[in-house]
C-alpha cells in the first residue's frame, strides 16, 4: 500500500491539462511535418544526408529530441494510472536480449557509475528494497502495437538518487544488462520522473526471469523498449548513451 490509486476518469484538472498539452505538441509536430511535406518534399529529398537522413529531416528529428528533453518530459507530465483490478493477472512478456541465463539475486549487484568521479557505487538488492516502496498500475505500451495494463512495484529511481546523493545535473542516464547485450539511454528528466521505478515486483510477487529478475526499469512515459529488464549498470553521463533500439532506427526518446 503506497501510491494512491487514481482511475483515469478521475485525473486532476492539472493532469488533464498536461495530457492536452502533450497532444497539442504531438499534433503541432505532425502538422509541421505535413506542411513541410506539401511545400517542400522535393527540396528536402535533394538535401545532403546526415546520419543516414537528409539534413532537414535530421534537424527536425533533433528538434523533437530537444522538445523531448525540455518540454515533454518535465516532471509535470504523468501517465494515467488505473485501479489494481484493471491490471493483467498474467502480464505479457516480450524481448529477452541480455537475459540468456537465469540469475541468482545473490550473485547480482547494481553498479552505478558517476562519470565525473569515476568511483562506482555498488548496491545489492536489499539496499534497493530498503527504500520506500512505490507501486503503479499503468498502460504498458510496446512499439510493436500491443498494450496492457500492468501493476508494478519497486522504488522510484529519483529516491535512489536522493538516498545516495547521486548528481542530477548530468544530461543522460544509461542502463545496461550485466552482459551488456541490451542497453538504453534516457534523458535525466525522464529518469527522475516520479513514475519511473526500479521494479522488483509484478502483481505483488517477485518479478520472473522473463520480466527481468531481479531488477528492471519501469518508465511509463516511454514505450516498452526503454523499460530495460535485468539492469546491471547505470551510468550518469553528459554524452548520449548507446541505445539498442535507437541503433535499429527507432526514435531515441521513444516517448509517449
Ligand atoms: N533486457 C531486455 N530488456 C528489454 C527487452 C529485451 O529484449 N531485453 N525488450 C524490451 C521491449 S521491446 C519491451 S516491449 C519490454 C517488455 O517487457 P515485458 O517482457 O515485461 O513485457 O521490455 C523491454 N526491455
Ligand atoms: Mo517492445
Amino acid at each position: 500500500m503506497s501510491t494512491p490509486i487514481k482511475p483515469s476518469s478521475t485525473l486532476t484538472l492539472e493532469q488533464k491539462k498536461n495530457i492536452t498539452r502533450r497532444n497539442f505538441l504531438s499534433f503541432a509536430t505532425l502538422g509541421f511535418g505535413a506542411l513541410s511535406g506539401i511545400l517542400g518534399w522535393n527540396w528536402v529529398r535533394k538535401q545532403p544526408e546526415v546520419d543516414g537522413t537528409v539534413a532537414p529531416l535530421r534537424s527536425m528529428l533533433e528538434t523533437n529530441g530537444f522538445l523531448n528533453e525540455t518540454v515533454l518530459y518535465s516532471n509535470a507530465h504523468l501517465a494515467p494510472e488505473y485501479p489494481r483490478s484493471a491490471a493483467a493477472v498474467e502480464p505479457r512478456t516480450n524481448g529477452d536480449v541480455g537475459l540468456d541465463e537465469d540469475i541468482d539475486a545473490r550473485d547480482w549487484k547494481l553498479t552505478i557509475v558517476d562519470t565525473k568521479i569515476g568511483k562506482p557505487l555498488e548496491l545489492v538488492l536489499a539496499d534497493i528494497m530498503a527504500l520506500p516502496k512505490t507501486e503503479i498500475v499503468f498502460d504498458f505500451k510496446c512499439v510493436e502495437g500491443w498494450n496492457e495494463i500492468q501493476h508494478w512495484g519497486g522504488v522510484r529511481l529519483s529516491d535512489v538518487f536522493r538516498n545516495y546523493a547521486l548528481p542530477t545535473d548530468f544530461r543522460y542516464v544509461g542502463m545496461s544488462t550485466p552482459d551488456k547485450a541490451y542497453y538504453v539511454g534516457l534523458d535525466m528528466a525522464s529518469a527522475l520522473h516520479p513514475q519511473t521505478l526500479l521494479a522488483f515486483e509484478s502483481n505483488g510477487q517477485d518479478i520472473s526471469f522473463e520480466q527481468g529478475y531481479p531488477l528492471r526499469l519501469i518508465i511509463p512515459v516511454k514505450y516498452g523498449i526503454k523499460n530495460i529488464k535485468r539492469i546491471g549498470t547505470i551510468i550518469l553521463t553528459n554524452e548520449r548513451p548507446p541505445d539498442y533500439w535507437a541503433e535499429q532506427g527507432y526514435d531515441y526518446h521513444a516517448g509517449l
